[in-house]
Protein backbone atom coordinates (compact mmCIF):
# COMPACT_ATOMS: atom_id res chain seq x y z
CA UNK A 1 0.00 0.00 0.00
CA UNK A 2 1.37 3.39 -0.96
CA UNK A 3 1.06 5.79 2.04
CA UNK A 4 -0.38 8.68 1.98
CA UNK A 5 1.52 12.03 2.04
CA UNK A 6 2.17 13.54 5.23
CA UNK A 7 0.90 17.12 6.06
CA UNK A 8 1.76 18.87 9.11
CA UNK A 9 0.09 22.02 10.36
CA UNK A 10 0.33 24.05 13.74
CA UNK A 11 -0.75 26.68 15.10
CA UNK A 12 1.22 29.27 17.54
CA UNK A 13 1.34 27.73 21.55
CA UNK A 14 -0.67 30.31 23.04
CA UNK A 15 0.27 31.92 26.71
CA UNK A 16 -1.33 30.66 29.22
CA UNK A 17 -1.56 34.06 31.25
CA UNK A 18 -5.39 34.36 30.11
CA UNK A 19 -8.25 32.61 29.09
CA UNK A 20 -8.21 31.63 25.11
CA UNK A 21 -10.35 34.92 23.57
CA UNK A 22 -11.72 35.69 19.50
CA UNK A 23 -8.31 36.24 18.54
CA UNK A 24 -6.66 32.65 19.63
CA UNK A 25 -10.04 30.78 18.50
CA UNK A 26 -9.87 32.62 14.93
CA UNK A 27 -6.15 31.23 14.67
CA UNK A 28 -6.95 27.90 15.56
CA UNK A 29 -9.93 27.85 13.55
CA UNK A 30 -8.07 28.65 10.51
CA UNK A 31 -5.57 25.92 10.85
CA UNK A 32 -8.34 23.75 11.82
CA UNK A 33 -10.47 24.34 8.27
CA UNK A 34 -7.07 23.77 6.34
CA UNK A 35 -6.00 20.46 8.18
CA UNK A 36 -9.89 19.12 7.25
CA UNK A 37 -9.51 19.86 3.88
CA UNK A 38 -6.11 18.40 3.29
CA UNK A 39 -7.49 15.32 5.09
CA UNK A 40 -10.36 15.53 2.07
CA UNK A 41 -7.97 15.52 -0.26
CA UNK A 42 -6.11 12.53 0.57
CA UNK A 43 -3.52 13.78 2.76
CA UNK A 44 -2.04 11.86 6.07
CA UNK A 45 -2.41 15.08 8.72
CA UNK A 46 -1.14 15.64 11.60
CA UNK A 47 -3.14 19.29 13.07
CA UNK A 48 -0.83 20.91 15.95
CA UNK A 49 -1.58 23.28 19.30
CA UNK A 50 -1.11 23.61 22.43
CA UNK A 51 0.36 25.82 25.35
CA UNK A 52 3.15 28.36 25.44
CA UNK A 53 3.98 27.40 29.55
CA UNK A 54 6.95 28.95 30.73
CA UNK A 55 8.81 32.36 30.52
CA UNK A 56 8.66 35.81 32.88
CA UNK A 57 5.19 36.61 31.81
CA UNK A 58 3.26 33.30 32.40
CA UNK A 59 5.41 33.13 35.88
CA UNK A 60 3.97 36.94 36.81
CA UNK A 61 0.29 35.51 35.89
CA UNK A 62 0.95 32.71 38.19
CA UNK A 63 2.46 35.06 40.76
CA UNK A 64 -0.81 37.54 40.54
CA UNK A 65 -3.24 34.30 41.47
CA UNK A 66 -1.08 32.95 44.28
CA UNK A 67 0.17 30.30 42.60
CA UNK A 68 3.56 28.39 41.49
CA UNK A 69 3.82 28.80 37.63
CA UNK A 70 2.98 25.04 36.57
CA UNK A 71 -0.26 25.20 39.13
CA UNK A 72 -1.14 28.29 37.37
CA UNK A 73 -0.86 25.96 33.61
CA UNK A 74 -2.24 23.30 35.03
CA UNK A 75 -5.05 25.36 36.27
CA UNK A 76 -5.93 27.25 32.67
CA UNK A 77 -5.16 24.31 30.27
CA UNK A 78 -8.36 22.55 30.39
CA UNK A 79 -10.16 25.64 29.05
CA UNK A 80 -8.21 25.62 26.21
CA UNK A 81 -9.29 22.00 25.90
CA UNK A 82 -12.43 22.58 26.36
CA UNK A 83 -13.32 25.70 23.92
CA UNK A 84 -10.94 23.44 21.28
CA UNK A 85 -13.26 20.69 21.59
CA UNK A 86 -16.63 23.19 21.78
CA UNK A 87 -15.48 24.55 18.50
CA UNK A 88 -15.05 21.21 16.93
CA UNK A 89 -10.83 21.81 16.69
CA UNK A 90 -9.98 18.47 15.22
CA UNK A 91 -5.88 18.53 16.08
CA UNK A 92 -4.09 15.52 16.60
CA UNK A 93 -1.99 16.52 19.19
CA UNK A 94 -2.26 19.11 21.72
CA UNK A 95 2.09 20.08 22.94
CA UNK A 96 2.49 22.07 26.63
CA UNK A 97 5.76 23.00 26.62
CA UNK A 98 6.44 21.77 30.65
CA UNK A 99 6.38 18.28 28.82
CA UNK A 100 9.12 16.14 29.43
CA UNK A 101 8.84 15.56 25.40
CA UNK A 102 9.84 19.32 25.08
CA UNK A 103 12.28 19.44 27.97
CA UNK A 104 14.69 16.70 26.38
CA UNK A 105 13.78 18.06 22.90
CA UNK A 106 15.00 21.85 23.89
CA UNK A 107 18.14 20.30 25.65
CA UNK A 108 18.83 18.29 22.78
CA UNK A 109 18.71 21.60 20.61
CA UNK A 110 21.57 23.38 23.01
CA UNK A 111 23.77 20.58 22.30
CA UNK A 112 23.13 20.37 18.91
CA UNK A 113 23.89 24.39 19.18
CA UNK A 114 27.18 24.04 20.95
CA UNK A 115 28.31 21.63 18.61
CA UNK A 116 27.90 23.49 15.64
CA UNK A 117 29.34 26.60 17.30
CA UNK A 118 26.83 28.79 16.92
CA UNK A 119 26.13 29.63 20.72
CA UNK A 120 28.66 31.80 22.68
CA UNK A 121 28.50 33.19 26.14
CA UNK A 122 28.30 36.70 26.90
CA UNK A 123 26.39 39.68 28.68
CA UNK A 124 23.11 41.21 27.99
CA UNK A 125 22.09 44.71 28.84
CA UNK A 126 19.21 46.20 27.30
CA UNK A 127 15.49 46.31 27.85
CA UNK A 128 12.73 43.43 27.88
CA UNK A 129 9.24 43.17 27.17
CA UNK A 130 7.66 41.35 29.55
CA UNK A 131 4.35 41.14 27.48
CA UNK A 132 5.68 40.78 24.29
CA UNK A 133 9.10 38.66 26.20
CA UNK A 134 11.10 40.57 23.46
CA UNK A 135 14.42 42.00 23.89
CA UNK A 136 15.23 45.81 22.41
CA UNK A 137 18.36 47.35 22.21
CA UNK A 138 19.15 51.09 23.25
CA UNK A 139 18.49 52.59 20.41
CA UNK A 140 15.19 50.69 19.24
CA UNK A 141 13.81 52.05 22.44
CA UNK A 142 15.46 55.33 22.48
CA UNK A 143 13.64 56.27 19.19
CA UNK A 144 10.11 54.76 20.02
CA UNK A 145 10.17 57.18 23.15
CA UNK A 146 11.02 59.86 21.19
CA UNK A 147 8.27 59.18 18.48
CA UNK A 148 5.89 58.55 21.01
CA UNK A 149 7.29 61.64 23.38
CA UNK A 150 7.33 59.59 26.49
CA UNK A 151 8.47 61.72 28.51
CA UNK A 152 11.62 60.25 30.09
CA UNK A 153 9.24 57.02 30.35
CA UNK A 154 10.69 53.85 28.61
CA UNK A 155 8.03 51.79 26.89
CA UNK A 156 7.81 48.38 24.12
CA UNK A 157 8.58 49.89 20.86
CA UNK A 158 6.03 47.42 19.81
CA UNK A 159 3.02 47.56 22.27
CA UNK A 160 3.42 50.59 24.46
CA UNK A 161 3.71 49.24 27.55
CA UNK A 162 6.49 49.96 30.51
CA UNK A 163 10.18 47.88 29.75
CA UNK A 164 12.37 46.05 32.31
CA UNK A 165 15.76 46.94 32.27
CA UNK A 166 17.64 43.37 31.98
CA UNK A 167 21.93 43.24 32.94
CA UNK A 168 22.65 39.80 32.79
CA UNK A 169 25.19 37.08 31.72
CA UNK A 170 23.46 35.28 28.62
CA UNK A 171 23.97 32.49 25.88
CA UNK A 172 24.11 34.14 22.47
CA UNK A 173 22.39 32.66 19.23
CA UNK A 174 24.77 33.92 16.61
CA UNK A 175 21.68 35.15 14.14
CA UNK A 176 24.02 37.19 12.59
CA UNK A 177 25.52 34.50 10.46
CA UNK A 178 22.17 34.23 9.06
CA UNK A 179 21.26 37.49 6.74
CA UNK A 180 22.59 35.45 3.22
CA UNK A 181 21.79 32.38 4.22
CA UNK A 182 17.84 33.70 5.09
CA UNK A 183 17.96 35.96 1.76
CA UNK A 184 18.87 32.96 -0.32
CA UNK A 185 15.80 31.20 1.04
CA UNK A 186 13.37 33.91 0.40
CA UNK A 187 14.71 33.69 -2.86
CA UNK A 188 14.41 30.11 -3.61
CA UNK A 189 10.72 30.13 -1.80
CA UNK A 190 9.32 33.39 -2.32
CA UNK A 191 5.84 31.68 -1.03
CA UNK A 192 7.89 30.80 2.57
CA UNK A 193 5.95 33.53 3.99
CA UNK A 194 2.42 34.19 2.55
CA UNK A 195 0.55 36.19 1.92
CA UNK A 196 3.54 38.26 -0.35
CA UNK A 197 3.01 41.71 0.97
CA UNK A 198 4.33 39.69 4.34
CA UNK A 199 7.16 38.31 2.60
CA UNK A 200 8.46 41.94 1.71
CA UNK A 201 8.03 42.98 4.86
CA UNK A 202 9.99 40.09 6.42
CA UNK A 203 13.05 40.86 3.68
CA UNK A 204 13.06 44.48 4.23
CA UNK A 205 13.88 43.71 7.76
CA UNK A 206 16.06 41.16 6.78
CA UNK A 207 18.21 42.87 4.29
CA UNK A 208 18.73 45.25 7.37
CA UNK A 209 21.00 43.32 9.14
CA UNK A 210 20.83 40.80 12.23
CA UNK A 211 21.94 41.01 15.26
CA UNK A 212 22.49 38.10 17.56
CA UNK A 213 20.30 37.32 20.29
CA UNK A 214 20.14 36.81 23.90
CA UNK A 215 18.69 32.93 24.60
CA UNK A 216 18.86 32.24 27.53
CA UNK A 217 17.91 34.09 31.55
CA UNK A 218 19.55 33.97 34.57
CA UNK A 219 17.43 36.57 36.53
CA UNK A 220 14.23 33.89 37.06
CA UNK A 221 13.74 30.09 36.70
CA UNK A 222 10.78 29.59 35.14
CA UNK A 223 12.06 27.74 31.96
CA UNK A 224 13.82 24.58 30.44
CA UNK A 225 17.73 24.92 32.31
CA UNK A 226 20.41 25.23 29.66
CA UNK A 227 21.93 21.46 29.87
CA UNK A 228 25.70 22.35 30.59
CA UNK A 229 25.10 25.64 32.72
CA UNK A 230 22.54 25.56 34.82
CA UNK A 231 22.37 28.78 35.91
CA UNK A 232 21.05 29.58 32.73
CA UNK A 233 16.98 29.03 31.76
CA UNK A 234 16.10 29.34 28.02
CA UNK A 235 14.73 32.12 26.47
CA UNK A 236 10.97 31.48 25.91
CA UNK A 237 11.27 32.24 22.60
CA UNK A 238 13.75 29.66 21.67
CA UNK A 239 12.14 26.78 23.71
CA UNK A 240 8.53 27.85 22.56
CA UNK A 241 9.36 27.52 18.15
CA UNK A 242 11.05 24.52 19.07
CA UNK A 243 7.83 22.87 19.77
CA UNK A 244 6.71 22.50 16.24
CA UNK A 245 9.77 20.08 15.73
CA UNK A 246 9.12 18.40 19.12
CA UNK A 247 5.90 17.17 18.23
CA UNK A 248 7.14 14.69 15.53
CA UNK A 249 9.65 13.45 17.29
CA UNK A 250 12.86 15.70 16.94
CA UNK A 251 15.77 14.52 19.05
CA UNK A 252 14.12 11.09 20.46
CA UNK A 253 15.24 8.07 18.67
CA UNK A 254 12.14 6.40 19.00
CA UNK A 255 10.88 8.62 16.82
CA UNK A 256 12.94 8.75 14.07
CA UNK A 257 10.75 7.28 11.12
CA UNK A 258 7.87 9.63 12.52
CA UNK A 259 10.19 12.75 12.33
CA UNK A 260 11.72 11.75 8.92
CA UNK A 261 7.51 11.37 7.79
CA UNK A 262 6.99 14.47 9.26
CA UNK A 263 9.50 16.80 8.88
CA UNK A 264 9.69 19.54 7.88
CA UNK A 265 5.81 20.70 8.86
CA UNK A 266 4.07 22.58 5.19
CA UNK A 267 2.35 25.40 7.36
CA UNK A 268 2.68 26.96 10.48
CA UNK A 269 -0.25 29.40 10.89
CA UNK A 270 0.41 32.36 12.75
CA UNK A 271 -0.78 35.86 13.86
CA UNK A 272 0.86 38.67 12.16
CA UNK A 273 2.75 39.75 15.51
CA UNK A 274 4.99 37.07 15.74
CA UNK A 275 6.20 36.63 11.78
CA UNK A 276 9.70 37.44 12.77
CA UNK A 277 10.27 35.05 15.09
CA UNK A 278 8.68 32.36 12.50
CA UNK A 279 10.41 33.95 9.60
CA UNK A 280 13.69 34.80 10.75
CA UNK A 281 15.00 33.27 14.16
CA UNK A 282 13.12 29.80 13.61
CA UNK A 283 14.40 28.87 10.17
CA UNK A 284 18.22 30.18 11.34
CA UNK A 285 18.00 27.93 14.37
CA UNK A 286 16.93 24.95 11.91
CA UNK A 287 19.58 26.30 9.17
CA UNK A 288 22.53 26.27 12.30
CA UNK A 289 21.51 22.85 13.54
CA UNK A 290 21.00 21.24 10.01
CA UNK A 291 17.31 20.52 9.89
CA UNK A 292 14.89 20.87 7.25
CA UNK A 293 13.12 24.28 6.99
CA UNK A 294 9.12 24.14 6.65
CA UNK A 295 7.21 24.81 3.58
CA UNK A 296 5.15 28.01 4.63
CA UNK A 297 4.20 30.88 7.18
CA UNK A 298 1.06 32.23 6.72
CA UNK A 299 0.57 35.17 8.57
CA UNK A 300 -3.24 36.57 9.33
CA UNK A 301 -4.35 39.12 10.45
CA UNK A 302 -5.83 40.79 13.52
CA UNK A 303 -9.83 40.91 14.57
CA UNK A 304 -10.46 44.68 14.67
CA UNK A 305 -13.97 45.74 16.04
CA UNK A 306 -16.02 48.01 14.00
CA UNK A 307 -17.83 50.78 15.53
CA UNK A 308 -20.66 52.89 15.65
CA UNK A 309 -18.97 54.70 12.69
CA UNK A 310 -17.98 52.01 10.56
CA UNK A 311 -13.68 52.90 11.49
CA UNK A 312 -11.93 49.11 12.34
CA UNK A 313 -11.04 49.72 16.06
CA UNK A 314 -8.62 46.91 18.09
CA UNK A 315 -10.17 44.45 20.46
CA UNK A 316 -9.68 45.12 23.93
CA UNK A 317 -11.27 44.61 27.09
CA UNK A 318 -10.04 48.47 28.17
CA UNK A 319 -11.96 49.39 25.44
CA UNK A 320 -15.03 47.39 26.60
CA UNK A 321 -15.73 46.35 22.79
CA UNK A 322 -13.83 42.87 23.52
CA UNK A 323 -16.41 39.91 22.40
CA UNK A 324 -15.94 36.37 24.05
CA UNK A 325 -16.58 33.04 22.25
CA UNK A 326 -18.74 32.56 24.27
CA UNK A 327 -21.06 35.58 23.28
CA UNK A 328 -20.49 34.39 19.36
CA UNK A 329 -21.52 30.99 20.24
CA UNK A 330 -24.79 31.71 21.83
CA UNK A 331 -25.59 34.00 19.13
CA UNK A 332 -24.66 31.99 15.75
CA UNK A 333 -23.83 28.22 16.96
CA UNK A 334 -20.36 26.77 16.51
CA UNK A 335 -20.81 25.88 12.84
CA UNK A 336 -22.27 30.22 12.54
CA UNK A 337 -19.13 30.81 14.57
CA UNK A 338 -16.45 28.87 12.42
CA UNK A 339 -18.26 29.77 9.17
CA UNK A 340 -18.72 33.93 9.96
CA UNK A 341 -14.97 34.26 10.78
CA UNK A 342 -13.61 32.15 8.23
CA UNK A 343 -15.63 33.24 4.66
CA UNK A 344 -16.10 37.09 6.09
CA UNK A 345 -12.48 37.92 7.37
CA UNK A 346 -9.84 37.84 4.71
CA UNK A 347 -7.22 35.87 5.75
CA UNK A 348 -4.06 37.81 5.88
CA UNK A 349 -5.84 41.08 6.69
CA UNK A 350 -7.65 42.45 9.43
CA UNK A 351 -10.79 41.87 10.00
CA UNK A 352 -13.35 44.35 10.73
CA UNK A 353 -16.37 42.74 13.11
CA UNK A 354 -19.56 43.40 13.94
CA UNK A 355 -22.53 41.60 15.73
CA UNK A 356 -24.91 42.98 12.73
CA UNK A 357 -22.69 42.31 9.87
CA UNK A 358 -22.55 38.48 11.97
CA UNK A 359 -26.31 38.34 11.69
CA UNK A 360 -26.31 39.22 8.01
CA UNK A 361 -23.91 36.60 7.26
CA UNK A 362 -25.86 34.21 8.98
CA UNK A 363 -28.81 35.04 7.88
CA UNK A 364 -28.14 35.39 4.06
CA UNK A 365 -26.05 32.31 3.41
CA UNK A 366 -26.75 30.28 6.56
CA UNK A 367 -30.12 30.29 6.72
CA UNK A 368 -31.64 31.62 3.92
CA UNK A 369 -29.23 29.93 1.12
CA UNK A 370 -27.45 26.73 2.66
CA UNK A 371 -29.85 26.01 5.10
CA UNK A 372 -33.27 26.66 2.89
CA UNK A 373 -31.84 25.11 0.02
CA UNK A 374 -31.42 21.56 1.88
CA UNK A 375 -34.49 22.08 3.57
CA UNK A 376 -36.70 22.78 0.86
CA UNK A 377 -35.12 20.17 -1.21
CA UNK A 378 -35.58 17.70 1.18
CA UNK A 379 -39.06 18.21 1.94
CA UNK A 380 -40.11 18.05 -1.68
CA UNK A 381 -38.04 14.64 -2.45
CA UNK A 382 -39.74 13.22 0.35
CA UNK A 383 -43.31 14.66 -0.13
CA UNK A 384 -43.21 13.76 -3.86
CA UNK A 385 -41.12 10.45 -3.50
CA UNK A 386 -42.65 8.81 -0.45
CA UNK A 387 -39.48 9.85 2.06
CA UNK A 388 -36.89 8.82 -0.41
CA UNK A 389 -35.15 10.04 -3.16
CA UNK A 390 -36.21 9.18 -6.49
CA UNK A 391 -35.64 6.05 -8.22
CA UNK A 392 -32.96 7.55 -11.51
CA UNK A 393 -32.27 5.84 -14.63
CA UNK A 394 -28.32 5.25 -15.15
CA UNK A 395 -27.80 8.10 -17.34
CA UNK A 396 -29.65 10.47 -15.70
CA UNK A 397 -27.05 12.38 -14.75
CA UNK A 398 -25.93 12.99 -18.58
CA UNK A 399 -28.70 15.48 -18.64
CA UNK A 400 -27.54 18.98 -19.04
CA UNK A 401 -28.53 21.27 -16.69
CA UNK A 402 -27.63 24.70 -15.10
CA UNK A 403 -26.35 23.27 -12.15
CA UNK A 404 -24.60 20.33 -13.29
CA UNK A 405 -22.74 22.79 -15.81
CA UNK A 406 -21.63 24.87 -12.68
CA UNK A 407 -20.58 21.79 -10.42
CA UNK A 408 -18.15 20.86 -13.72
CA UNK A 409 -15.01 21.83 -12.62
CA UNK A 410 -15.97 23.20 -9.16
CA UNK A 411 -13.86 20.93 -6.84
CA UNK A 412 -10.72 22.29 -8.60
CA UNK A 413 -11.56 25.63 -8.36
CA UNK A 414 -12.43 25.49 -4.93
CA UNK A 415 -9.11 23.60 -4.06
CA UNK A 416 -6.85 26.05 -6.27
CA UNK A 417 -8.52 28.50 -3.55
CA UNK A 418 -8.29 26.50 -0.64
CA UNK A 419 -4.64 25.57 -1.17
CA UNK A 420 -3.37 28.95 -0.45
CA UNK A 421 -6.15 29.94 2.47
CA UNK A 422 -8.23 31.99 0.26
CA UNK A 423 -11.24 30.96 1.88
CA UNK A 424 -13.77 33.57 1.08
CA UNK A 425 -12.84 32.54 -2.59
CA UNK A 426 -13.74 29.24 -1.80
CA UNK A 427 -16.91 29.88 -0.33
CA UNK A 428 -17.61 32.23 -3.06
CA UNK A 429 -17.10 28.98 -5.31
CA UNK A 430 -19.28 26.90 -3.24
CA UNK A 431 -21.89 29.56 -2.49
CA UNK A 432 -22.42 30.10 -6.60
CA UNK A 433 -23.85 26.45 -6.49
CA UNK A 434 -26.18 27.04 -3.58
CA UNK A 435 -27.25 30.33 -5.11
CA UNK A 436 -27.92 28.61 -8.51
CA UNK A 437 -30.03 25.56 -7.02
CA UNK A 438 -32.26 27.91 -5.19
CA UNK A 439 -33.10 29.78 -8.51
CA UNK A 440 -33.65 26.60 -10.24
CA UNK A 441 -36.06 25.23 -7.88
CA UNK A 442 -37.80 28.92 -8.69
CA UNK A 443 -37.51 28.61 -11.83
CA UNK A 444 -38.31 24.67 -12.74
CA UNK A 445 -41.27 25.02 -10.01
CA UNK A 446 -41.35 20.87 -8.86
CA UNK A 447 -44.39 22.13 -7.04
CA UNK A 448 -46.47 22.78 -10.54
CA UNK A 449 -44.96 19.89 -12.68
CA UNK A 450 -45.42 17.22 -9.86
CA UNK A 451 -49.75 18.03 -10.56
CA UNK A 452 -49.07 16.56 -13.76
CA UNK A 453 -48.31 12.46 -13.58
CA UNK A 454 -47.21 13.15 -17.28
CA UNK A 455 -44.31 14.30 -16.04
CA UNK A 456 -42.70 12.14 -13.61
CA UNK A 457 -39.83 11.60 -15.34
CA UNK A 458 -39.26 15.22 -15.01
CA UNK A 459 -40.29 15.81 -11.92
CA UNK A 460 -37.60 12.99 -10.81
CA UNK A 461 -34.61 15.00 -12.48
CA UNK A 462 -35.46 18.30 -11.05
CA UNK A 463 -34.85 16.43 -7.69
CA UNK A 464 -32.03 14.89 -8.60
CA UNK A 465 -30.17 17.69 -9.79
CA UNK A 466 -31.08 19.27 -6.70
CA UNK A 467 -30.21 16.68 -4.43
CA UNK A 468 -27.05 16.48 -6.44
CA UNK A 469 -25.89 19.82 -6.13
CA UNK A 470 -26.34 19.41 -2.34
CA UNK A 471 -24.47 16.81 -1.64
CA UNK A 472 -21.61 18.19 -3.56
CA UNK A 473 -21.92 21.40 -1.89
CA UNK A 474 -22.26 19.31 1.82
CA UNK A 475 -18.47 18.20 1.05
CA UNK A 476 -17.30 21.47 -0.40
CA UNK A 477 -18.36 23.24 3.15
CA UNK A 478 -17.39 20.72 5.49
CA UNK A 479 -13.88 22.08 6.49
CA UNK A 480 -16.44 25.23 7.31
CA UNK A 481 -19.25 23.34 8.40
CA UNK A 482 -18.03 20.14 10.24
CA UNK A 483 -21.53 18.56 11.57
CA UNK A 484 -23.65 20.22 9.36
CA UNK A 485 -22.07 18.90 6.64
CA UNK A 486 -21.99 15.23 7.81
CA UNK A 487 -25.62 15.56 9.00
CA UNK A 488 -26.51 16.45 5.53
CA UNK A 489 -24.96 13.66 4.07
CA UNK A 490 -26.83 11.70 6.33
CA UNK A 491 -30.51 13.20 5.94
CA UNK A 492 -29.59 11.52 2.37
CA UNK A 493 -28.45 8.17 3.34
CA UNK A 494 -25.14 8.80 2.40
CA UNK A 495 -23.16 8.60 5.34
CA UNK A 496 -20.26 6.42 3.85
CA UNK A 497 -19.59 9.60 1.92
CA UNK A 498 -18.77 11.18 5.29
CA UNK A 499 -14.84 12.20 5.87
CA UNK A 500 -14.06 11.45 2.77
CA UNK A 501 -9.94 11.10 1.31
CA UNK A 502 -11.08 11.92 -1.82
CA UNK A 503 -12.78 15.41 -2.30
CA UNK A 504 -12.73 15.76 -6.24
CA UNK A 505 -13.71 12.55 -7.08
CA UNK A 506 -16.35 12.31 -4.42
CA UNK A 507 -18.15 15.52 -6.23
CA UNK A 508 -18.37 14.61 -9.60
CA UNK A 509 -21.52 15.01 -10.89
CA UNK A 510 -23.72 11.62 -10.57
CA UNK A 511 -22.99 10.16 -7.03
CA UNK A 512 -26.51 10.51 -5.74
CA UNK A 513 -28.11 7.26 -4.63
CA UNK A 514 -31.71 6.86 -6.29
CA UNK A 515 -34.19 5.38 -4.22
CA UNK A 516 -33.03 5.65 -0.43
CA UNK A 517 -34.41 6.59 2.83
CA UNK A 518 -34.38 10.87 3.01
CA UNK A 519 -35.00 12.46 6.35
CA UNK A 520 -36.07 16.02 6.61
CA UNK A 521 -35.31 16.83 10.04
CA UNK A 522 -35.30 20.53 11.89
CA UNK A 523 -34.17 23.57 10.09
CA UNK A 524 -30.32 23.43 9.97
CA UNK A 525 -29.75 27.64 10.89
CA UNK A 526 -32.77 28.78 12.14
CA UNK A 527 -33.17 32.69 11.23
CA UNK A 528 -31.45 35.16 13.74
CA UNK A 529 -34.45 37.52 14.83
CA UNK A 530 -33.69 41.07 15.28
CA UNK A 531 -33.59 41.41 18.81
O1 LIG B 1 2.54 34.91 20.87
N1 LIG B 1 -6.83 38.78 16.24
O2 LIG B 1 1.20 33.54 22.15
P1 LIG B 1 -0.15 34.41 22.30
C1 LIG B 1 -6.39 37.63 15.67
N2 LIG B 1 3.24 32.10 22.83
N3 LIG B 1 -5.51 36.81 16.23
C2 LIG B 1 -5.04 37.14 17.43
C3 LIG B 1 -5.43 38.32 18.11
C4 LIG B 1 -6.40 39.16 17.46
N4 LIG B 1 -6.90 40.27 17.98
N5 LIG B 1 -4.78 38.34 19.29
C5 LIG B 1 -4.01 37.21 19.34
C6 LIG B 1 2.36 33.92 21.55
N6 LIG B 1 -4.16 36.49 18.23
C7 LIG B 1 3.45 32.89 21.68
C8 LIG B 1 3.49 32.06 20.43
S1 LIG B 1 4.54 30.09 18.94
C9 LIG B 1 5.96 29.24 18.89
C10 LIG B 1 4.60 31.04 20.40
C11 LIG B 1 -3.55 35.19 17.88
O3 LIG B 1 -0.97 33.72 23.31
C12 LIG B 1 -2.55 35.34 16.75
O4 LIG B 1 -2.50 34.14 16.03
O5 LIG B 1 0.20 35.83 22.52
C13 LIG B 1 -1.24 35.51 17.50
O6 LIG B 1 -0.13 35.21 16.70
C14 LIG B 1 -1.43 34.56 18.64
O7 LIG B 1 -2.83 34.70 18.99
C15 LIG B 1 -0.54 34.94 19.82
O8 LIG B 1 -0.87 34.20 20.92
Amino acid sequence: MVEKPSFYITTPIYYVNAAPHLGTAYCTILSDVMARYKRSTGYNVKFLTGLDEHGEKVQQAAEAHNMTPQEWCDSLAPAFHDIWKTLEISNDDFIRTTEQRQIDAVQYLWNRMKEAGYIYKGSYDGWYCVPEETYFTETQVQKADEERHTEGQHLCPDCGRPLERVQEESWFFKLSEFQDKLLALYDEHPDFVMPDFRMREVRTFVEGGLRDISVSRTSFDWGIPVPFDDKHVTYVWFDALLNYATAVGFGSPAMADEYAYRWPAQFHVVGKDIIRFHCVIWPAMLMAIGEAIPEHVFAHGFLMVRDDEGKNVKMSKSLGNAISPKDVIDLLGVEGYRYYFMTDCVPGEDGGISYGRMEQVYNADLANSWGNLVSRALNMSAKYFDGKTPELPDDWAQTQNPLRSIAEGIAERYCASMDVIQYTQAKDVVMELVHAANHYIEDSAPWSVAKDPARADELALIIANLLESIRICAHLLAPFLPSTSAEVLRRMSLEDEIDTDDLVAMCAWGGLKGGVTVTKGDALFPRLQKK
